[in-house]
């Protein structure tokens, strides 16, 4: 595949193309990933989440300054839930990233979570490997830490920063939304307003009843992303955390487990989308679905019948090797 090629030798614009075909999940794609997978591992993936409007984009856009301070080149991937096509996202991180935009050191790529169908998570995980395997050093993954769907973005991240304000209840938003157990560094942004140190307080609290990791103390700082204050501090937190996972051999850990689980998420992608297929087309099981739905049986069981029936899955498992 040429383009992987070109991508490979440094072409941003072969980039781009690869970064459409994957976020597509086009026919190209696993080939695509297939062939990009020994040049990825190199980048650090930092995670920044948290509530909406709380400055993630800001600080992120703050923090890729620091990164690119000191040489380092910069992937940005931010996923914005609220737009209802990429578009709209662009447009918002073009304003707060704008002095990037003009750096080709500096690769920003926003994706809608809208219309997504349940896939961002795997498509951006997929993105961000191909920055990785272009020879990104640092990844930026932002996302609102809403639900699942971003938390699971952020699960591929190696260090994660939870963005907070004061002002707004975030120390219980935070538990609520399941904040509190990714955290490896939480910020309190627009510290400039009244209640950060309370926030801090809260965090610091409720941090005392749970350690994630026994080589890590999870820390609470403070930011103004709008007057890059503090930006420093977080970017010298994340390289410490960094060198913790790096010297207890949890980053290495921790990367195989999320390989582990993408193998498995990717399986049952296959499947359930195979069953889908059936679900429409097998007349075995259009009939059972229709008993299922006048109420003759009930869905659990029929289901455990049907997994236990290997004629009938071998039947299927022939007809969907049929229809490729
Ligand atoms: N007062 C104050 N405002 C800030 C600070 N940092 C960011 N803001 C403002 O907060 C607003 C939201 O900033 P964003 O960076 O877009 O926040 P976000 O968390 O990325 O927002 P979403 O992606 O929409 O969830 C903008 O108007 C920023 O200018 C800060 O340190 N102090
Ligand atoms: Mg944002």
């Amino acid at each position: 595949m040429e383009l992987v090629d070109r991508m490979l030798e440094g072409d941003e614009r072969a980039l781009a193309r690869l970064i459409t075909l994957v976020e597509r999940d086009t026919p190209e794609a696993p080939e695509i990933m297939r062939r990009i997978c020994h040049r990825t591992g190199r980048a650090y993936w930092i995670g920044v989440t948290g509530p909406p409007g709380r400055g993630k984009s800001t600080l992120v856009d703050k923090l890729t300054a620091v990164a690119r301070g000191r040489g380092q080149t910069v992937g940005i991937i931010a996923v914005d839930p609220t737009s209802p096509f990429s578009g709209g996202a662009v447009l918002g991180d073009r304003i707060r990233m704008q002095q990037h935009y003009l750096d080709s050191d500096v690769f920003i790529r926003s994706m809608a979570t809208r219309g997504s169908l349940g896939g961002l998570p795997r498509t951006a995980r997929r993105v961000a490997k191909l920055l990785d395997a272009f020879g990104k050093d640092i990844l930026i993954l932002e996302t609102v830490g809403v639900g699942q769907t971003e938390l699971d973005i952020i699960e591929s991240a190696d260090t994660t920063v939870v963005v907070l304000y004061p002002g707004g209840g975030d120390s219980i938003q935070t538990m609520k939304a399941g904040l509190m157990e990714i955290a490896d560094i939480f910020v309190v942004n627009k510290a400039d307003r009244p209640g950060a140190d309370q926030v801090v307080a809260e965090i610091e609290s409720m941090l005392s009843l749970n350690s994630k990791d026994s080589h890590w103390q999870v820390t609470v700082l403070t930011a103004e992303a709008l007057n890059n204050v503090g930006i420093e501090e977080l970017y010298g937190e994340i390289g410490k955390h960094r060198e913790a996972l790096e010297s207890s051999g949890n980053l290495a850990r921790q990367r195989r487990e999320q390989l582990r689980k993408e193998l498995v998420r990717s399986i049952e992608q296959g499947v359930s989308e195979s069953l889908a297929r059936l679900m429409a087309s097998d007349e075995k099981l259009m009939a059972l679905s229709d008993r299922v739905v006048k109420g003759e049986v009930d869905p659990y069981s029929t289901a455990i019948d049907i997994l236990r029936d290997r004629t009938l899955l071998r039947d299927w498992l022939a007809r969907l090797e049929k229809e490729g």
